[in-house]
């Protein structure tokens, strides 16, 4: 059982929480580079797992300009510093943010040309057409994330949130450069996707119907609960962390000490021709709004809970202001 690389282990924590890691808590994600090209073993695999972790995927050169293109616009507002180096994202005062659109500042985030080039790449497509056994395309939407100092993500399956369509669809986690597991790594559930209880209760439901909150936020609690380990790694540039709807996931917060911010992306496929959950993609060019008007994808800034999504999904005023408390 390999052990993750280069861990802060006095530097782990997860909402706050101390994460004690043992070889019983935490392991790494297995890397399956050496399946590409071998379908059938990759579909294997990921079945198996839950999970893909591949290493080194996309080109280090792609995922860099991305996180250029990105930063910049974050710098815009005051989220990182640019009297830092730019690529080192350190935290920035967010002086601009209560400022600016958050509609067409996300929508820009959302819809670069970097940004898309990497999310919608040919190689990707390709390669969760063969874990889903046929074509693909892309959900409209794309989910940006920004992890500030002390900012994580709190344990859920994506699956609630993605249910009113096929089943035939998966995420796509990259990390948009280094991302050590102390600066807010992600974090799978091993075995998690095959858990009875989940299957039966949290899996059946709907995030928006039934008000869905982060499961817990204790991984000793949740570990025992419903998987074995939990399993991260330390990221690079060009690696991808293909996941199912049905593992369970979250982040370890983002403890930096140089106060970098963590950034990556989530983006999920669907095969083509099958239903798509229309919270998310939508056939008719009109807006997407899928946890309710008035609100955008814009996730920390201060609540844990995710009450009515609030973790995630922030109020904005008509002209698309931020409305913090
Ligand atoms: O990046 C994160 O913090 C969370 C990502 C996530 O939950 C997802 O990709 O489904």
């Amino acid at each position: 059982m390999e052990a993750v690389q280069n861990l802060e282990t006095e530097l782990l924590t997860f909402s706050g929480r101390p994460f004690v890691a043992t070889p019983e808590t935490l392991g790494e994600l297995v890397d399956s580079a050496d399946l590409l090209g071998d379908a059938m073993a990759l579909r294997a695999r990921y079945e198996a797992d839950g999970y893909l972790y591949v290493r080194g995927f996309h080109d280090p050169e792609l995922v860099l300009s991305t996180r250029r293109e990105l930063l910049l616009k974050y710098a815009t507002v005051g989220e990182v510093d640019d009297r830092h180096p730019l690529m080192d994202a350190i935290e920035g005062d967010r002086a601009g943010l209560r400022h600016v659109n958050m509609r067409t500042f996300t929508e820009s985030l959302r819809t670069g040309a970097r940004y898309e080039t990497m999310i919608l790449h040919p190689r990707l497509i390709e390669l969760v057409g063969q874990l889903l056994d046929g074509p693909v395309r892309p959900y409209d939407f794309r989910w940006p994330r920004l992890a500030r100092p002390g900012e994580g993500c709190g344990y859920h399956c994506d699956g609630p949130y993605m249910s009113r369509g096929t089943d035939r669809h998966l995420s796509v986690w990259t990390p948009i450069a280094d991302v050590a597991p102390h600066e807010g790594g992600l974090m799978i559930l091993e075995d998690s996707h095959m858990n009875p209880e989940l299957r039966d209760g949290y899996l059946q439901m709907d995030a928006d119907r039934d008000g869905l909150v982060w499961l817990d936020d204790d991984p000793q609690k949740v570990q025992a609960r419903y998987g074995s380990r939990w399993l991260t790694t330390t990221f690079a540039p060009g690696d991808i962390l293909v996941f199912s709807m049905n593992t369970l996931h979250g982040a370890f917060d983002n403890r930096s000490p140089e106060r970098r911010c963590r950034l990556s992306t989530d983006s999920r496929y669907l095969v083509a021709g099958e239903t798509p959950d229309p919270r998310w993609n939508t056939d008719t060019g009109e807006e997407l709004n899928p946890h309710g008007p008035g609100r955008v994808f814009y996730p920390g800034l201060g609540s844990w809970a995710n009450e009515d999504f609030q973790d995630e999904w922030k109020y904005v005023d008509e002209a698309g202001r931020l409305k913090l408390n």
